[in-house]
């Protein structure tokens, strides 16, 4: 007893559960051991608040050849010398298509109210359209099952980047028809899994696989595309989502929410004043123009047409129509913020360029700025009036080692997370109606070109063995979703 009240009272000190090594294996909580103390200072969530993870088909199944299921664009790119670190592919990934079951039982350990998948294409589709493949779908009513029966929430994305590779030959993103044959998909697994999930998001970060994907040439396809054909597939992916939403609706049991799972540019005023948040809330209409923006307002804005003139997209009123499709929730992925400040220009501000010194995670580009995860939702909510949000993924790479007596001490994480948590719960305090949140990701997992050297999960994966272990980080997880809070 003393020696809980005194692990408490560490805790309340340092703002956060600080546990004895020993505890991480069992995963126990303190706060579950002695109810949920509230004090003052405890940064509550809100009642209800969903606590989540994800992570995506081709990341962490492996099972590349399996039960029918077509090659993607990831297997042909992962497979083709130089296009990925060490050649690394997601043959085998995390073999969860294999230990889904155990990997549910974690989830459950972690205290998890929801999880968030996506389903693979060409599973579903081995050719992208036609027949579809039963044994591809089955695995998903398992899962959903599996999850169903350990009382956790699915949320299901229905593309995450692995487009079937049948469809690349057609032209992929740069061809309408894909757009369309999304839409089919979509309906069909929405027809086949609604009974169960409730929650489904069309495409995951539009902004990520075009941009990355078509026009540098650095994911899947591998392309290099001019300005015009990037914003002609830009275009696609935008119509795709629209008209996903619509074929969900149509196949789907009613009561069935549909949004997506987008990386907008979190803008954010470098200094709190008027002017600059004024000039914030006007980069996050335009620095998003071609992708968020575009599905909120149905439309392309002023600013996005004139600085592509004669390259802009080719659409239809009705392209515009079905793009604008009203959606039930935004899902914000969020791992930086977009600093500007306020500008004498005709658009009214500027991105503030980050200097070399700039904090970083693993990953370079992952620059550590947590107000993106407070001024992100809260200028959706307040621009397009949203009322359902959710941080679709939030997470950090870390250079994780294993210590010899099995523990991951990721403290970077941890404060990384922590200080990302504190932003997102300034906002819900505020009345920001973020509705859940989705930590990215549940266990280390194929990072795409990075392959696996660049670990993100909250439990360490030892890939020669397959052995998960929960990081430090997975303990403090566990505490905040133990507490609905952070202290
Ligand atoms: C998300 O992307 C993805 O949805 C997820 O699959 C991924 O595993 C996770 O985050 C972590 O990366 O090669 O220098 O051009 C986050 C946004 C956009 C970050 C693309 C990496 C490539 C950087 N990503 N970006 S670079």
């Amino acid at each position: 007893m003393i020696n809980r009240l005194s692990r408490r009272s560490f805790a309340r000190l340092f703002g956060t559960a600080v546990l004895a090594p020993t505890a991480l294996a069992t995963l126990s909580t303190t706060a579950q051991a002695e109810g949920t103390p509230s004090t003052p200072t405890a940064r509550r969530f809100p009642q209800g608040f969903l606590w989540g993870s994800a992570t995506a088909s081709y990341q962490v199944e492996g099972a590349a050849n399996e039960d029918g299921r077509g090659p993607s664009i990831w297997d042909t790119f992962s497979h083709t010398a130089g296009k990925t670190n060490n050649g690394d592919t997601g043959d085998i990934a995390d073999d969860h298509y294999h230990r889904y079951k155990e990997d549910v039982q974690l989830m459950k350990a972690l205290g998890l109210k929801t999880y968030r998948f996506s389903v693979a294409w060409p599973r579903v589709f081995p050719q992208g359209t036609g027949t579809p493949n039963p044994k591809g779908l089955d695995f998903y009513n398992r899962l959903v099952d599996e999850l169903l029966a350990n009382n956790i929430q699915p949320y299901c994305t229905l593309f995450h980047w692995d487009l079937p590779q049948a469809l690349e030959d057609k032209g992929g993103w740069q061809s309408r028809d894909t757009s369309e044959a999304f839409a089919n998909y979509a309906g069909y697994v929405a027809q086949h899994l609604s009974d169960r999930v409730k929650h489904f998001m069309t495409l995951n970060e539009m902004k990520s696989f075009v941009d990355i994907g078509y026009r540098d040439g650095r994911h899947a396809p591998g392309l290099t595309l001019s300005v015009d054909k990037v914003n002609q597939v830009r275009h696609h992916a935008v119509l795709a989502h629209g008209l996903g939403v619509q074929a969900i609706r149509a196949h789907a049991k009613p009561g069935v929410k549909v949004g997506l799972a987008e990386n907008a540019e979190a803008c954010a005023p470098i200094i709190e004043t008027a002017e600059h948040i004024a000039a914030a809330r006007k980069a996050m209409r335009e620095e998003n123009a071609g992708y968020l923006t575009a599905i909120m307002e149905g439309k392309y804005t002023d600013a996005y047409l004139a600085h592509h003139g004669a390259n802009a997209p080719k659409f239809t009123v009705a392209d515009m129509k079905a793009i604008g499709t009203p959606i039930d929730f935004v899902g914000l992925n969020n791992y930086t913020t977009t600093w500007v400040r306020a500008d004498n220009s005709s658009s009214g501000y500027a991105v503030v360029p980050a200097p070399a010194s700039y904090p970083h995670m693993m990953s370079p580009w992952l620059r550590v700025g947590p107000q993106g995860l407070y001024w992100g939702p809260k200028l959706i909510a307040e621009i397009w009036g949203f009322k359902e949000i959710y941080i679709t993924e939030n997470g950090a790479s870390s250079t994780d080692t294993l210590t010899p007596d099995g523990h991951v001490y990721d403290s970077d994480r941890v404060m990384y997370l922590r200080n990302y948590l504190t932003q997102l719960h300034r906002a819900v305090s505020e009345g920001v109606p973020v509705k859940g949140y989705f930590c990215w990701s549940f266990m280390d997992n194929y990072e795409w070109a990075d392959g696996y050297a660049y670990r993100f999960g909250l439990h360490y994966v030892d890939f020669q063995t397959q052995k998960r272990t929960p990081k430090l980080s997975a303990q403090f997880y566990k505490e905040v979703i133990a507490r609905n809070g952070l202290a």
